[in-house]
C-alpha cells in the first residue's frame, strides 16, 4: 500500500482557491472531453497502482537491493503518471461538469502525497531516495547487552525496563539510525516541493492540508482548534504522570516540575504510555483488574489468534470473514531469513479483494489493539472496493485510522474480554478509573504527539525550518505539546524526526491525530445505536449486527463524498467534534484534578 494518494474530500471548496487557474486555453475543453480524461486518468492510474503495490509489497516483506530497486521504478512510474495528470486536470477548471467528475477531477488534483518536478529522472530520484530511508529504518538494528536487537525488539525493551539508565541508552540507540538519512531528507523535500509548485500549491504541506474539505489554512487552524479543546485533558494527564515519575525515579532522574524525560514513558516515541502504567497505577486501589498481555500470553495466544480474534470481532457486526488469499498472502511475524519492513500496514493490492496484513506481532496488548486498528483498515478497503477506483479510499485520512481504533476500543473491554475468555470476572466499578487511566495513557497520551509530526514537516516543507534546524524545531515541538525533553543533549549530527517511521517513509500524520477523535466519535454514536446505558468506557458492540450495518453505510461510500456526509451517514454528525473524547474521559479527567491538587502542572517557564 504505497500512500499514492491522499484522501480527500471537498470538490467545491478547494477549486481555484489553492490550485492555480492556469490561463484561459483558445477553445475550452467540453464536458465531454473532461469525462474521457477522467476515464482515461482513472483506468490508467488503476492499473499501475496494483504493479506498483506489488513491487512495494515484494520489497518490504523481503528487502534487498534489487526488490528496492524495483520498487522504486515501480513507484516512480506510477508518480510521474500521477504528477502529469494532476497537472493535466487543471485544464478543466472551468469547464461545467457534473459532481462525479469535478470530484474526481479534484482527487488527481490533491491525492499525490509527494509529486515530483517534471524534469526527466527526478521522480526516479525521489524513489530511489524513499527507498534508501526506508531501508536505513527497517533494517536498523542494534547492540544492547550484546544482543543485536530489531525495532520491536527494542520497543519490548523500553516498554518493561524500569532501570532510566537502560532506558536511556535503548532510546539513544535506537536514533543513531536515522542521522544518515538527513542529506537525504533534505534533497526529498525540495524534490517534492518542486513538485507541488507544478500542480499549484505553495508548497508540500499546503498540499497535504488540502485533502480535508477546506482550504490548507483552515485545516490547519482546526487541527489548532481541536487541540484546544483537548489540551487542557493532556495537561492534566502529563502532571499526574510526571508526579508519578518523580516519585519512582527521584529528583535526579525526574524533577517534580517541567518536561518529562522522553525515554521514561515505555514508548520509543513516547507517544503512548500505556506500557508503563503499573508506574502510574491509582494507589490504595484494587486496579484494573488484570494486565493484558498477561492474560494473552497466559491463554496461549499467538500471532495467528490474534488476527483471528480481530477477525471475528468484525464478523460479529454483520461483515463477511477476510478471504483465503489475506491468509496465504499475509505476513504476520517477522522472518528469521531476510530483513523486512516491520511497521505493520493493511493492504489493498489489487484495488479489489487480495487484502493483506504486514506485521511483526508480539504477543502483548499493544499488538492486541494494532491487530484490530489494521483489520480496520482492511475492512474499509473490502467495503469501498466496489467504488470507482478515484474514490477507492476513506471519508479522509483520518476516517482510515479511526476505523480500527473505534473496533479496538470496544475489543478492550472488560466485558469483552471475559466473552473471549481472556479474564474469568468483569471488575467492579472502582476498576473503571483505573481502566480509563489505562486508555488515556494510550489515548489521551498521543494527542500531542500525533499533531506535532506534520507541525514539523509543514514547517520544514514552508522553508520556515532549514536542514541545520532539523533537529532543533523538532524538539522545540516536543516541548511545546507534549511537553518533554531527551534524556540527555542530543549529538551535533542527530536527526531524531527520521527515527521515527512516518518520516523515513514519508507518510502524513496529521491523520492520527484527527483518528484519535473521530475513534470517540464513532463510539459514542455506536453505543448510543446499541442503547447502551451504562458508563461508557463499559460499552462493546460486539455482535450488533444492526450498528454494523450502519457503520458499513460510511465505510462504503469510500471518499466518493464530503467527509461530513460519510461522517452522518453513521453518526448524525457533521463535524469532527472533541466532546466525545471528552465525555469518555470526563471522570478521569475529575479524578485527575483531584490528584493534581498542590501540583504546579504545566512547564512552561
Ligand atoms: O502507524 C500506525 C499503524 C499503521 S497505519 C500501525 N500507527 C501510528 C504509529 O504507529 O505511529 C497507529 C497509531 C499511530
Ligand atoms: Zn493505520
Amino acid at each position: 500500500m504505497r500512500h499514492l494518494l491522499l484522501s480527500v474530500t471537498a470538490v467545491t471548496l478547494l477549486a481555484g482557491s489553492s490550485v492555480g487557474a492556469p490561463a484561459p486555453p483558445m477553445s475550452a475543453p467540453t464536458p465531454a472531453e473532461a469525462r474521457a480524461f477522467v476515464a482515461k486518468a482513472e483506468k490508467d492510474l488503476a492499473e499501475v497502482s496494483v504493479y506498483a503495490n506489488k513491487a512495494e509489497w515484494v520489497y518490504e516483506t523481503d528487502i534487498t537491493s534489487d526488490t528496492s530497486d524495483l520498487t522504486a521504478k515501480a513507484g516512480a512510474e506510477q508518480t510521474e503518471m500521477a504528477t502529469r495528470y494532476a497537472k493535466q486536470a487543471a485544464r478543466f477548471d472551468h469547464v461545467k461538469v457534473d459532481d462525479v467528475t469535478r470530484r474526481k477531477l479534484l482527487l488527481l488534483k490533491i491525492g499525490l502525497v509527494l509529486p515530483s518536478p517534471d524534469r526527466p529522472g527526478a521522480a526516479k530520484e525521489m524513489g530511489d531516495i524513499e527507498a534508501r530511508m526506508g531501508t536505513l529504518y527497517a533494517t536498523g538494528a542494534v547492540t544492547i547487552d550484546g544482543k543485536t536487537l530489531h525495532l520491536e525488539d527494542l520497543e519490548d525493551e523500553l516498554a518493561k525496563t524500569r532501570d532510566p539508565a537502560k532506558a536511556k541508552e535503548i532510546w539513544e540507540k535506537w536514533r543513531r539510525v536515522s542521522p544518515p538519512m538527513k542529506a537525504d531528507y533534505a534533497k526529498l523535500t525540495a524534490l517534492a516541493n518542486e513538485g507541488s509548485r507544478g500542480i499549484g500549491f505553495k508548497d508540500t504541506g499546503a498540499l497535504w492540508r488540502a485533502g480535508y474539505d477546506m482550504t490548507p489554512d483552515q485545516f490547519a487552524a482546526l487541527s489548532d482548534k481541536l487541540w484546544g479543546q483537548v489540551e487542557p485533558f493532556y495537561t492534566n494527564l502529563h502532571c499526574y504522570v510526571r508526579t508519578r515519575l518523580n516519585a519512582k525515579y527521584g529528583d535526579v532522574v525526574q524533577p517534580r516540575t517541567g518536561p518529562i524525560r522522553a525515554d521514561l514513558l515505555g514508548n520509543m516515541w513516547a507517544q503512548e504510555w500505556g506500557n508503563i502504567y503499573d508506574v502510574v497505577a491509582p494507589a490504595n486501589s484494587p486496579g484494573m483488574g488484570y494486565d493484558l498481555t498477561q492474560q494473552l500470553v497466559a491463554h496461549g495466544y499467538d500471532a495467528p489468534k490474534m488476527v483471528k480474534t480481530a477477525e471475528n470481532f468484525y464478523i460479529s457486526l454483520g461483515f463477511d470473514p477476510w478471504p483465503k488469499t489475506f491468509w496465504d498472502r499475509s505476513l504476520i511475524t517477522r522472518p528469521r531469513d531476510r530483513e523486512v519492513q516491520c511497521h505493520a500496514s493493511a493492504w489493498d493490492v489489487d484495488n479489489k479483494d487480495d487484502i493483506r496484513l504486514k506485521a511483526c506481532i508480539h504477543v502483548n496488548a499493544d499488538d492486541f489493539f494494532t491487530v484490530h486498528h489494521e483489520l480496520g483498515h482492511n475492512l474499509y478497503q473490502r467495503a469501498y472496493a466496489p467504488q470507482p477506483f478515484l474514490f477507492e479510499n476513506g471519508a479522509n485520512d483520518g476516517f482510515h485510522e479511526a476505523i480500527g481504533d473505534f473496533a479496538g476500543l470496544n475489543a478492550l473491554t472488560p466485558g469483552y474480554l471475559k466473552q473471549l475468555g481472556l479474564i474469568d470476572t468483569v471488575p467492579g466499578p472502582d476498576a473503571d478509573i483505573p481502566y480509563l487511566l489505562r486508555q488515556a495513557m494510550d489515548g489521551i497520551a498521543f494527542l500531542p504527539f500525533g499533531l506535532l509530526v506534520d507541525k514539523w514537516r509543514w514547517e520544514v516543507f514552508s522553508g520556515q525550518v532549514t536542514p541545520e534546524h532539523y533537529n532543533d524545531a523538532w524538539w522545540a515541538l516536543v516541548l511545546q505539546y507534549q511537553g518533554m525533553v531527551p534524556p540527555g543533549p542530543r549529538p551535533a549530527d542527530a536527526f531524531d524526526p527520521g527515527a521515527k517511521n512516518h518520516i523515513a517513509t514519508s507518510v502524513p500524520y496529521a491523520r492520527y491525530f484527527l483518528a484519535r477523535i473521530y475513534e470517540y466519535q464513532f463510539y459514542r454514536a455506536a453505543c448510543r445505536q446499541a442503547g447502551w446505558k451504562g458508563p461508557l468506557n463499559r460499552c462493546s458492540v460486539y455482535g450488533d449486527k444492526a450498528v454494523g450495518a450502519k457503520f458499513n453505510k460510511l465505510l462504503a461510500m469510500g471518499q466518493s463524498k464530503p467527509w461530513p456526509e460519510a461522517l452522518e451517514a453513521f453518526t448524525g454528525e457533521k463535524d469532527i467534534d472533541a466532546s466525545a473524547i471528552a465525555d469518555y474521559f470526563a471522570p478521569l479527567n475529575a479524578w485527575l484534578t483531584v490528584q493534581n491538587k498542590g501540583q504546579q502542572c504545566g512547564w512552561k517557564s
